[in-house]
């Protein structure tokens, strides 16, 4: 049995100075049971804890360490960078360097603006949208999560949908009726909704691959659809990529499903670790931020040269020729095994997995949208995550959020996680 005597002192003293002795709530237990672990330290694949644990890392502080914990690459340029100073408040060559390497990687991008994080960036995108076409409804689907911005936060997946609290109060009724939220994957609702309101609607904003419910696609068309009818109406359509971005391909799921958005929102990925957002999109939207336009947003430590140094270091290896392949070729064996040990102990399950993300749901439906997502069995996932981490394996602690593989995983690794998953499945 592991000990996690000092992370529970730490959660003890937390819990009197921090709301739920997080800060952010997806890291607490509350949905799995138990305390959150508190950690030292991680390298590669691994990660350990205060207790001194050591676990196979499939959070990957939520999606950011595509390369695995504190690649020497990244390591190695942030020292440099810290000692030329942290922050200027001023343009440098960096913000260049990164805002090239993305537009390149994403050709529906013409201009780019760096935030610092994934809600400022989807925040900010939605304004550009209503400042571009004069329109203040949005429409976004049930369990995309883009953000706690006020007015997002209706229908929300990740923690609110945890937690039980998809409308989140404190959010006014007034922001609130501009959202309109349609199910997922459901083409025929789309329609309705845009062919009779579409003078009022503004954009629509969407996770191609909704990883905030856990993991689930679209299904054939869903996104073709989308594109066809935002474009026949003059509606912004906005692909939130802060979890797909550089992680189902290198130029995200745009790239990866050949559909290109009017404006995309990235995060995780191309801040390596440290904290960035950014958005961008066609030019003649964002000329309209400011100063070049009057859609006012800002940010003291946007651009930040150690963040942006991260993230160049990280797209720099991404870029390599081979590197999705093998992340591509690795997740794949993770599928097979996971599948594999459900099947031999008869566990009803179901996975999802697009590229280097994934989610193993507990039920008999196939998972499709938010509803569909919410038939899985909690309790059993409780169950499954409590065991795994017994067995040395971190995933995340709710049902509604992706796994992710990193480069840094390996066969001996997956192999590992697939004999613990057997365990915990047959005990079930
Ligand atoms: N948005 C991520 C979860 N799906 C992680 C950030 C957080 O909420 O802490």
């Amino acid at each position: 049995m592991r000990s996690f005597s000092k992370s529970k002192a730490l959660f003890k003293k937390a819990v009197n100075l921090m709301p739920g002795g997080v800060n952010s709530p997806v890291r607490a237990f509350k949905a799995v049971g138990g305390n959150p672990l508190f950690i030292s330290r991680a390298k590669g694949s691994r990660i350990y804890d205060v207790d001194g644990n050591e676990y196979i890392d499939y959070v990957l502080s939520w999606g950011p360490m595509i390369l695995g914990h504190a690649h020497p690459a990244v390591v190695g340029a942030l020292r440099k960078a810290i000692e030329r100073g942290t922050s200027f408040g001023a343009p440098t060559p960096l913000e260049i360097e990164l805002a090239e390497m993305v537009l390149k990687a994403y050709p529906s991008m013409e201009k780019i603006r760096m935030v610092n994080s994934g809600t400022e960036a989807t925040m900010s995108a939605i304004r550009a949208a209503r400042g571009f076409t004069g329109r203040d409804k949005i429409i976004k689907f049930e369990g995309c999560y883009h953000g706690h911005a006020d007015g997002l936060l209706v229908k929300a997946g990740s923690g609110a949908t945890t937690f039980g609290v998809p409308d989140s109060p404190g959010v006014p009724k007034s922001y609130a009726k501009n959202t309109i939220t349609l199910p997922f994957n459901d083409p025929a609702a789309l329609k309705a909704v845009i062919e009779k309101d579409w003078k009022e609607i503004a954009c629509v904003i969407v996770e191609p691959v909704v990883g905030n419910i856990g993991c689930v696609l679209s299904r054939p068309g869903f996104l073709k659809t989308l594109k066809t009818l935002t474009k026949k109406h003059g509606i912004v359509l906005i692909f939130d990529e802060v979890m797909t971005g550089f992680r189902v391909a290198y130029g995200g799921a745009q790239a990866r499903f050949g559909i290109k958005p009017d404006m995309t929102c990235l995060g995780k990925v191309i801040g390596g670790g440290l904290p960035v957002g950014a958005y961008g999109g066609k030019r003649e939207i964002m000329e309209k931020i400011a100063p070049e336009g009057p859609v006012y947003q800002a940010g003291t430590l946007s651009g930040n040269p150690i963040a942006m140094t991260a993230g160049i270091e990280t797209l720099k290896i991404l870029s390599k020729k081979g590197v999705y392949d093998k992340l591509e070729e690795r997740a794949l064996e993770l599928e097979s095994a996971l599948k594999d040990a459900a099947q031999k102990s008869r566990t009803e399950v179901k996975f999802y997995r697009a590229g280097t993300m994934f989610c193993t749901y507990f039920t008999g439906m196939e998972v499709v949208d938010y509803e569909s997502a919410k038939s899985s069995d909690t309790v059993k996932f409780g169950k499954f995550f409590k065991g795994m981490l017994e067995r040395g394996i971190n995933l995340a602690p709710s049902q509604f959020e992706a796994g992710f593989i990193s480069m840094a995983h390996t066969r001996a690794d997956i192999a590992k996680t697939a004999r613990a998953a057997f365990e915990v499945f047959k005990g079930l």
